[in-house]
């Protein structure tokens, strides 16, 4: 049997990359009886029948884990791209991506594309999300900066390209490799609802090991995933962090006192508009968790 990668699925159709090559196979039936839905990134056994020369996907091994959107398991890595300018820089949204990379245990590494439109922001965002503990990666694809940083931070990784429409992640995958042919820059201007121009699961190999996934953009985010008010804490990084000398173990760094987070605030170490999102997600997460 041969083991190798789904990289593409389409209609019941699985591309597997293996050290053959890459082979169509399908589902073996009693993974369908077991309920098993082979996903792209999964790690898989394949049989190459003998009657048809086609493969068969006989086993799937175990999963690191599992994106539901997109349907993708054994993500590694997520690259957040964010713009500071064309779409501007919104935080909100960045620092609930960044919750949902964090609860899904990636490394997370933050872009900032578009660097030839908005130095001193740009500058300023890198800043920030320095000092909150994050890597940051500034780029611009149209100039043909920071690629080579950024193609070095994806080695030996399953990475998920995450972010809003028209920040220019496409446009960054096109730069690593310009044979990945993707689609760039057909947000419509008269339908203001923003085509999304990233559809299909695909892996895109980059190199040995290391693959990239590009997705479309997304405005909103589920956050169902947070079962409790406090699990917030966990997912801010810096909080996370300075919440340990906090007195209460059950502080969750809004109106108690002695209160770490709040100090470090008052004194710069942490950002004060991360902590005013934080303090909005902890409203958010109260108000729809009450029933
Ligand atoms: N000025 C500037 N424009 C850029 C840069 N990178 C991308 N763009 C432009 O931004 C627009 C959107 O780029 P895309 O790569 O399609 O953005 P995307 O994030 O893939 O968007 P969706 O697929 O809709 O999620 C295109 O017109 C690009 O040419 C950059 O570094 N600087
Ligand atoms: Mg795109
Ligand atoms: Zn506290």
């Amino acid at each position: 049997m041969l083991e190798g990668i789904i990289i593409k699925a389409i209609g019941g159709f699985y591309y597997i990359k293996t050290c053959a090559g890459i082979i169509e196979s399908r589902a073996r039936g009693i993974l369908r009886v077991e309920g098993i839905t082979p996903l792209v990134g999964d790690f898989v056994r394949i049989r190459i029948s003998s009657e048809d020369n086609s493969g068969y996907v006989e086993e799937i091994l175990e999963r690191k884990n599992e994106l539901i959107r997109p349907p993708v398991a054994n993500i590694t890595q997520a690259v957040i791209v964010m713009s500071a300018k064309k779409p501007d820089i919104n935080t909100w949204l960045l620092d609930k991506f960044l919750m949902m990379a964090e609860h899904k245990n990636l490394n997370i590494i933050i872009c900032f594309n578009k660097l030839d439109l908005s130095e001193e922001e740009t500058n300023r965002l890198k800043k920030t999300y320095e000092l909150a503990g994050y890597e940051v990666i500034i780029t611009s694809s149209t100039l043909d900066i920071g690629i080579e940083k950024l193609k070095e931070a994806l080695k030996n990784n399953i990475t998920v390209f995450a972010g809003p429409s028209g920040v220019g992640k496409s446009s960054l995958l096109n730069r690593l490799n310009k044979d990945f042919n993707r689609e760039t820059g057909l947000v419509s201007g008269k339908s203001k609802r923003g085509k999304h121009t990233t559809r299909s699961v695909e892996l895109l190999e980059l190199g040995e090991n290391s693959y990239v996934l590009d997705t479309p953009g997304f405005s909103s985010l589920d956050l169902s995933f947070i079962e409790d008010v406090s699990d917030v804490r966990l997912y801010f990084r810096e909080i996370k962090e300075h919440g340990k000398g906090c007195r209460f173990l059950s502080c969750l760094h809004d109106k108690e006192p002695d209160c770490s987070v709040k100090k470090a605030v008052e004194q710069g170490i942490i950002d004060k508009d991360r902590y005013k999102n934080y303090l909005l997600l902890l409203e958010e997460i109260k108000n729809t968790r009450r029933y």
